[in-house]
């Protein structure tokens, strides 16, 4: 198991499971209160009243004993503590107050607090079959609620009656709502890359890019797509649309395990750079995504390089943003397999002109 084999490399007597993302995906808890004790003999969610009923559902299929408790909860986790005469615990230093912490060296006396840094995040980068299928779904639910949200683009609608629009077609397709803020820019917007929806009204002879997901069953989708609104796209939004969908499509076509995610991203890049937009793609290629909607790894210039591996899922979406003109993302989710990869998003990506 995930947590026995990280407290083996660490020499770990106990960790210590403090961060709900982290929590729901050892113990399955999807409440807003818990802590989980992880130690060679027990595993322990320590929960209040308010979520006992709760916890007892969630957790014991993923192994976790349901210990009720009275506030503060350190009390019962010293008398753990000591019950199992732990000395090294494992605690999530990046998602740990100072105060929380400082409390701990309070209350748990000869305890020895071992960082677990990014473990955790690093953990969750390889998908499960169960969390790959949940994935799929939301990227589905994000999909066919795009194709269905596309007639309202017309001359006056509102960026953000179409965002509500998009998020409760998605809802009613069984998402737990939006995976983050939804961005729809249209015309000159377009070029900004987080554009969220604005009270803009969509003007036509220019582009209007979405970008948007949902969680279902807590694991995010996001998708990004640029349509036209006009007659006709002039040369030059033809030929920004059409140099990202290459750099996209490039991109892709290298993804296996065993490939950097900095070589990944310079495909990208490079083939933007060659066209004479290299200085309008200012973002990284791409993420993993999960139970949060950018985690690890990263696909970009700069910061950590990563080496690919089988069913981690990542985001590929480049894009090229020209102030005062606009801007195109095309932005799928991909599965990495062993010897390719697998493009979840079914949306076309041949420029969508809505006349
Ligand atoms: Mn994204």
């Amino acid at each position: 198991m995930k947590l026995k084999k990280l407290m083996e490399e660490k020499n770990l007597d106990g960790i210590l499971i403090t961060d709900l993302v982290n929590l729901r995906y050892f113990t399955g808890f999807t409440g807003t209160t818990g802590i989980a004790l992880v130690t060679s003999t027990g595993r322990y969610f320590l929960a209040d009243s308010r979520y006992v009923a709760q916890a007892k559902e969630e957790v014991p299929p993923c192994g976790f004993e349901v210990v009720p408790i009275i506030r503060p909860v350190e009390n019962k986790i010293v008398q753990i503590l000591k019950d199992e005469k732990i000395e090294r615990l494992g605690i999530e230093d990046e998602n740990i107050t100072l105060s929380t912490y400082n409390g701990y060296v309070d209350k748990f006396k000869g305890v020895e607090f071992i960082s677990l840094k990014d473990s955790f995040v690093r953990i969750r980068m390889i998908k499960t079959d169960i969390e790959i299928e949940k994935i799929k779904k939301a990227v589905e639910i994000a999909d066919k609620a795009f194709k269905k949200i596309l007639p309202l683009i017309k001359e006056g609608a509102v960026e953000n009656d179409i965002k509500n629009e998009l998020e409760y077609e998605m809802k009613k397709l069984g998402a737990d709502g939006p995976s983050f803020e939804t961005i729809i820019a249209s015309n000159y917007r377009s070029a900004m890359p987080h554009g969220v929806a604005s009270m803009k009204k969509i003007d036509r002879d220019g582009f209007v890019k979405f970008d948007f997901g949902c969680f279902y069953e807590g694991y995010a989708s996001d998708m990004t797509r640029t349509v036209y609104f006009g007659d006709q796209p002039s040369e030059k939004h033809l030929d920004i649309y059409n140099t990202v969908l290459e750099a996209q499509l490039k991109a892709i076509s290298v993804i296996k395990a065993g490939i950097s995610t900095r070589y990944l991203d310079g495909i990208a890049r490079d083939h933007i750079a060659s066209k004479g937009y290299g200085e309008n793609f200012g973002h990284g290629l791409g993420h993993g995504i999960g139970l949060v909607i950018h985690e690890l790894p990263f696909a970009s210039e700069k910061g950590e390089d990563f080496i690919l591996e089988e069913n981690m899922v990542i985001t590929v979406e480049p894009g090229i943003y020209i102030d005062g003109f606009g801007g195109v993302r095309i932005e799928d989710d991909v599965i990495v397999k062993k010897d390719g990869y697998e493009i979840l998003n079914k949306t076309t990506k041949e420029l969508i002109i809505i006349k």
